[in-house]
């Protein structure tokens, strides 16, 4: 194995590679048994503008998992008390992790015992010692590709906010987190009113164009904790953690009123309004029935005239 390196190499190694980086903060996991072996690469891909955490047992690895979501693990074939394969198989059982690639990192020249390792569930073989630019885009590579899978995965294509099955999906999170917290959590949902009007005298590209503006003013106006999803046409659920009720409401309610003051831009140009249901969650209700609530609170909001959030 290739000892850390002098000085003026390894700042050779962050000149060289500072034009590319910086801007992504790709999250990297190194595990390996040898703390300076993980040091030194981790000084590499930091250089590179990555954000690199590292667990040189499996008592660290358990506890940088629970603050850390990698997008790229680099793992160790050898390792006194597991081996890599296992590692592997453990990390992809993990729901946060079931698609993360896993590259082993090990100084194993073995093709038979490499093709074992992969089998295992690694998803690639870099042999050490790796130049350092090497092991900067084959992280990069994979990592980059790994981002743009998830967030075809995860995301809506035309508003980029959640899509459904995930917007779903962490809303059963936030639920668990507040049960577990005791802390408040409160759902909405909004649906545009009367959208299939503008469809008809606009076209459906300015309907298009109402949705991602609705979806921006969200993301705008809401908290970095909020999390906003589409959950069908021209609805939109919202979870908001730590708010009751009433606080969604009036935070909701700014937003309603921005909103309706908007002209949308057509060959007439026009306004239009949202309402929105609201229910704050009780602890140890299913995600059905807070939804159902929601759901119930928006139908009246219709009912009572549209442009408005009850709850
Ligand atoms: P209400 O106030 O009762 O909600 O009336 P509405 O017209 O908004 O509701 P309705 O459910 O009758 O119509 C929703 C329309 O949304 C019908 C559908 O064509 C349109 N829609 C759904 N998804 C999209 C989309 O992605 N783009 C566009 N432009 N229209 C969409
Ligand atoms: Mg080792
Ligand atoms: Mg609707
Ligand atoms: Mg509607």
């Amino acid at each position: 194995l290739r000892a850390p390196t002098s000085l003026t190499e390894v700042l050779d190694t962050i000149e060289r590679l500072r034009p590319h980086g910086g801007d992504e903060n790709i999250r990297v996991l190194i595990i390996d048994d040898q703390e300076s072996v993980g040091q030194y690469h981790e000084a590499i891909l930091q250089s590179a503008g990555m954000r690199v955490q590292r667990a040189h047992n499996i008592d660290q690895l358990d506890s940088v998992l629970q603050q850390f979501t990698p997008e790229i693990i680099l793992l160790d074939l050898f390792l006194p008390d597991w081996s890599g394969g296992e590692v592997a198989k453990a990390l992809h059982q993990q729901m946060e992790l079931l698609d993360v690639p896993i590259v082993f990192l090990s100084s194993e020249s073995d093709r038979e015992l490499q093709l074992a390792a992969l089998r295992s569930g690694g998803d690639d073989f870099l042999t050490k010692p790796i130049k350092p630019d090497f092991l900067v885009d084959a992280v990069r590579i994979r990592a980059r590709r790994y981002r743009e899978l998830r967030r075809i995965m995860l995301n809506d294509g035309l508003t980029s906010v959640y899509n459904r099955r995930s917007i779903l999906q962490m809303l059963g999170q936030e639920m668990a987190r507040s049960q577990r917290n005791n802390t408040a959590l409160t759902v909405a949902i909004i649906d545009v009113d009367h959208f299939k009007k503008v469809n008809d005298t606009h076209g459906h590209l300015t309907g298009d164009l109402v949705l991602k503006t609705l979806t921006q003013l969200l993301k705008q106006r809401l908290r970095r904790s909020d999390l906003i999803g589409r959950y069908g046409g021209e609805e939109f659920i919202v979870v908001l953690p730590d708010a009751s009720k009433v606080q969604a409401l009036k935070f909701l309610d700014e937003i309603r009123e921005t909103f309706a003051d908007i002209e949308h831009l057509a060959e007439q140009p026009f306004k239009i309004t949202f309402s929105g249901g609201v229910a704050e969650y009780r602890m140890g209700e299913s995600q059905r029935t807070i939804l159902e609530r929601a759901d119930q609170a928006l139908y009246r909001a219709k009912h009572e005239g549209r442009n408005r959030l009850l709850g």
